[in-house]
């Protein structure tokens, strides 16, 4: 084992911060917390029911009875819904000590360390009699996939439980060490059709300090880009085959596959000391957040490959916007801030966290979007509760899908959250995220932070930070303060002196002190709803405005209007207007036009203009919350 190795899911040798693990840093309660409590109440239970009803879970049994391949069922990619499931009980068990859970978890563990083969090979679609060989299907087959996922439920483990004797870090590095001697410098000269096995080994090397893991990741990242992967479809960037990353300028092809990509490279750059690959990824970055990233963060705009799309085509009405895409822009912003310390990468997780991940379960945590609509036109129709939902773009959530990538994606996100909310350098603690949370840690010198957040954030916008105990020497409190947030305030109390208030822009305020008992910092942002425009070289959405209030982004839902659902495309907002905060709800003036069908929707004679023939108030709600209210339509973007 390395050092120092906490309990959060990146833990980078060198760069600008470094995270704290969660026995250091916990969600108390509010919007995250309420959530955090519902994936672990609900969400996760209802997985390993899906798991277990659609045999995907059983797919292990089969393997270890030798029964194979008779009676498998799911995608080729079915085997990492069940990793997925192990890094969140991971990161969850890690969180609460739930000793439920850890039992759960051991059980499903056990399942799956019988299926292994004794060489380390593990994968229920491939390898045995009546199945295609071993690695025969790099495109498509997902098994290094797989593999990755399986290594990051390993290194969850391993860091909230080092030395546990569940076998689960034993059986990924059996699996990784297999990968190594397969894909090595004198192995087959392949990669995987889906990258995330590079993050994955980037990270069981920071873990387990061998460093064939990470030479292997470099490997697979320095192969890709070569044409190694056969033609398909969509062409090589479907799997950014068609250009090695160090010549790429932007995030391409399919939306999740080039984020993982991207994280793995961060990793590698950093262990590697390679300053231009992460300078090159990072401007990708910059690049894919300025042309190819919807107002909620989401991205990937086509349905036809679950990809990017091309600059500034940013639909709503057929936004793909993939849950599972969100959390992999997490990764990749996450590791880019801790490499490099700028706010705007915090910026984009908080954005796309509340607009995305937020967004993806109902209320109830049993049922989940997997594409993410920003425009919905027609209301749609409750999936049955205990049937499969074979598509990725539902009407409503679905309690589960075919392809089921992304409950289980949202599960260990919101497991693990509270390690993205706040990080420590040699001059103090960073917090990026606004929740009710408690931090105790000390820096590298041994002073002592501690620090607990009150906040109603995201209803309200102040956030209070009280010390809570001496820190024996100063140290800075660095505090985010959020692009949107134009005018904010910072108040500095002393618990034994005069308070200083200053107005703060957006970017990073900090306040240097020898912190005592019951000082307290106090952060006030802007929380008054907004009218934003889009960039007009995004054809889709011009002439539109969208609504935002603090760091979400809000929505017309037909539920709160008294029209009939389907006549959203009537109505206008009147931009002169501004939006009020109405006791918390964020009320809009619109107009209705009386829009009978033409024959013909194009004109010589300029513009159709219907004509308006009232004009009514409507609440707009959080984008996160629509659908939870039975079947509607909705949309982001208003017309103007
Ligand atoms: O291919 C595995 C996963 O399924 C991808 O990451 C998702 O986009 C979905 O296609
Ligand atoms: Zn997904």
């Amino acid at each position: 084992m390395t050092d120092r190795s906490p309990a959060t899911p990146a833990v980078p040798s060198r760069g600008r911060l470094r995270p704290l693990g969660l026995d250091e840093v916990q969600i108390t309660g509010g919007f995250w917390g309420r959530r955090q409590q519902i994936n672990a109440d609900v969400s996760l239970a209802h997985i390993e029911h899906w798991l277990d009803k659609t045999g995907w879970a059983g797919n292990f049994d089969l393997a270890a009875a030798g029964t194979l391949p008779e009676g498998r069922t799911g995608r080729e990619f079915s085997d990492s819904e069940i990793y997925k499931t192990l890094e969140a009980m991971a990161w969850e068990i890690g969180r609460t000590d739930d000793a439920g859970l850890e039992t759960r978890f051991r059980s499903l563990v056990r399942r799956v360390a019988a299926a292994q083969e004794p060489d380390g090979y593990v994968n229920t679609q491939f390898g045995r009699p009546g199945q295609a060989a071993r690695w025969s299907d790099l495109e498509w087959g997902h098994e290094l996939y797989c593999i990755g996922h399986l290594i990051q439920a390993g290194v969850a483990r391993a860091r909230t439980r080092p030395g546990a004797d569940d076998g689960l870090l034993e059986v990924s590095c059996r699996a990784a060490d297999l990968v190594c001697q397969t894909f090595g410098p004198d192995g087959v000269v392949g990669l995987c059709g889906h990258p995330v096995i590079e993050v994955a080994l980037a990270e069981l090397a920071r873990v387990t300090g061998e460093r064939r893991y990470l030479e292997q990741a470099s490997l697979f990242i320095d192969r890709r880009g070569h044409q190694l992967l056969a033609d398909v479809e969509w062409g090589r960037s479907y799997y950014q085959d068609d250009q090695p990353i160090r010549a790429a300028t932007i995030f391409r092809g399919h939306t999740v596959r080039a984020n993982y990509l991207a994280a793995g490279a961060i990793d590698v750059a950093v262990e590697q000391d390679d300053p231009e690959l992460l300078d090159i990824v990072s401007q990708q970055w910059t690049a894919t957040v300025a042309r190819r990233t919807y107002i909620t963060g989401g991205q990937g705009s086509q349905h036809q490959d679950e990809g990017l799309g091309e600059d500034w085509a940013l639909t709503p009405d057929r936004a793909y916007s993939e849950t599972c895409a969100a959390v992999a822009s997490v990764m990749v912003s996450w590791r880019l801030l801790l490499a490099e310390g700028h706010s705007r990468h915090a910026d984009l997780i908080e954005r796309t966290l509340f607009n995305v991940i937020a967004t993806s379960p109902s209320w109830a945590g049993d049922a989940f979007y997997y594409s993410n609509t920003l425009h919905q036109r027609r209301p749609g129709s409750v999936p049955p509760k205990d049937e499969v939902c074979p598509r990725a773009a539902s009407s409503l959530r679905a309690p589960w899908f075919a392809v089921s990538c992304c409950p289980t994606n949202v599960a260990r996100t919101l497991a693990s959250l509270a390690a993205y909310t706040a990080t420590v350098d040699d001059d103090g603690v960073q917090l990026h995220q606004y929740a009710p949370a408690s931090i105790r840690t000390r820096l590298s010198d041994g002073r002592v932070v501690a620090l607990d957040t009150t906040t109603g954030y995201p209803s309200n916008g102040v956030v209070t930070v009280e010390v809570a105990e001496d820190a024996g020497a100063p140290y800075t409190l660095s505090l985010r303060v959020p692009a949107w947030a134009a005018e904010a305030t910072l108040v500095d109390q002393p618990r034994d002196g005069a308070s200083v208030m200053s107005l703060v822009g957006p970017g990073t305020v900090t306040v240097t002190r020898d912190f005592k008992v019951g000082d307290r910092v106090e952060l006030t942002l802007p929380m008054a709803p907004r009218l934003v425009e889009p960039d007009p070289r995004i054809d889709a959405v011009r002439g539109c405005v969208a609504v935002e209030r603090g760091p979400e982004v809000l929505c017309l839902e037909s539920t709160d209007l008294d029209l009939d659902a389907g006549s959203l495309s009537d109505l206008r907002i009147d931009p002169a207007v501004a939006p009020r905060d109405v006791e918390g709800r964020v009320v809009v003036q619109l107009l209705v036009a009386d829009d009978e069908p033409t024959d013909w929707p194009y004109s010589a004679d300029g513009p159709h203009a219907p004509r308006d023939v009232l004009a009514i108030e409507a609440t707009l709600i959080p984008y996160h919350d629509w659908a939870n209210r039975g079947p509607s339509t909705m949309r982001v973007w208003l017309p103007t």
